[in-house]
């Protein structure tokens, strides 16, 4: 049987894309010097479409591939995939969901811990060799302190444990209540102003787009600090800008960023942010575990028709 024809439109790693590489004939979309014309010279041939879950796939490019079955997300998140289109031309999608959980969720702690305990400051501050020249700060006591989870997924699940840990309390907002023993509010407001360290868990997409807006940061004032370690898009981001600047809030620890890898020059510069460039599931271990999974879900469709984890919208 011929080889399945694959679009590859993000960076691989080579443990994802050698081992696809052996098996699908891959077309490089990602590195092409000219898109239009490897779309106009194999785009009829492509079977299966590789992205990575912060890619973001317009409709003209799926217009191109009048063949295509099956998109495979390296990444949990899909919120650039067009899933309404996909629906109606029956084009299956998949992501890398669980393998990668318990890593965000230690960003999410690692987040909270460097900003409440101000770690990041107190690193630079004993390496600038200012130690034997005066006391270090003194920062937050994390136990007894409010946690609000904005998604309460997964990794939203898997923060939740981890804080609880620590000793503290967890309530959450989402779409609906679950059972399970934290405090539930229905409302983003309410939870924001109850909390110390808001973290956003939820997916991207337009349904959550600018979700935490400058009312939100408002809510959570001046002893709140707001984690992110979702997507940029979930947070107005000028708006937590300003938040920051004009000390409504007290810190924020970022993850992610709207315009991925660029990151506003004002968040930069402060003292009170904490900054990593979207490493949640960046471990060797998870990476490898997402990348074998991405190949399996296209590896299950081209072999038996199934795929492994379709994405719920389409299940
Ligand atoms: C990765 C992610 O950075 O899983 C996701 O949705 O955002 C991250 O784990 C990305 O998917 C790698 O392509």
């Amino acid at each position: 049987m011929p080889q399945p024809d694959i679009l590859v439109t993000a960076p691989l790693p080579p443990f994802l894309y050698e081992p696809l590489k052996a098996d699908y004939r891959c077309h490089d979309h990602y590195q092409a010097s000219h898109k239009p014309g490897l779309l106009a010279a194999e785009g009829a041939r492509i079977r299966g479409l590789v992205q990575g879950g912060g890619t973001v796939t317009p409709t003209p490019l799926l217009d191109a591939l009048p063949r295509l079955e099956i998109i495979s997300v390296f990444g949990v998140g899909y919120d650039g995939v067009p899933v309404q289109y996909c629906k109606d031309r029956g084009i299956k999608v998949t992501n890398t969901p669980d393998v990668l959980t318990d890593d965000v969720a230690d960003v999410a702690v690692g987040l909270i811990l460097m900003t409440g305990r101000g770690f990041v400051r107190l690193n630079r501050f004993l390496q600038a060799g200012e130690w034997p020249k005066k006391s270090p700060e003194l920062t937050t006591k994390l136990s007894g302190r409010k946690v609000g989870i904005l998604g309460l997924g997964r990794i939203g699940k898997a923060i939740a444990s981890r804080v609880s840990a620590l000793g503290m309390q967890v309530s959450y907002t989402g779409r609906s209540r679950q059972d399970v023993p934290y405090r539930y509010f229905p409302d983003l407001h309410a939870l924001a102003a109850d909390c110390d360290f808001l973290v956003v868990a939820s997916p991207g997409g337009a349904a959550t787009r600018n979700m935490v807006d400058a009312g939100v940061l408002q809510a959570l004032g001046k002893k709140g600090t707001l984690i992110n370690i979702a997507r940029g898009s979930v947070v107005d981001e000028p708006a937590l800008v300003a938040a920051l600047q004009a000390g409504t809030i007290k810190a924020a620890g970022l993850d992610v960023f709207v315009d991925e890898p660029n990151v506003p020059a004002e968040l930069l510069a402060m003292d009170n942010v904490v900054l990593l460039p979207h490493v949640g599931s960046a471990t060797h271990e998870t990476r490898k575990a997402m990348g074998d999974l991405c190949k399996a879900n296209l590896d299950a469709w081209f072999g038996t028709g199934r795929v492994l984890t379709l994405i719920p919208e389409l299940a």
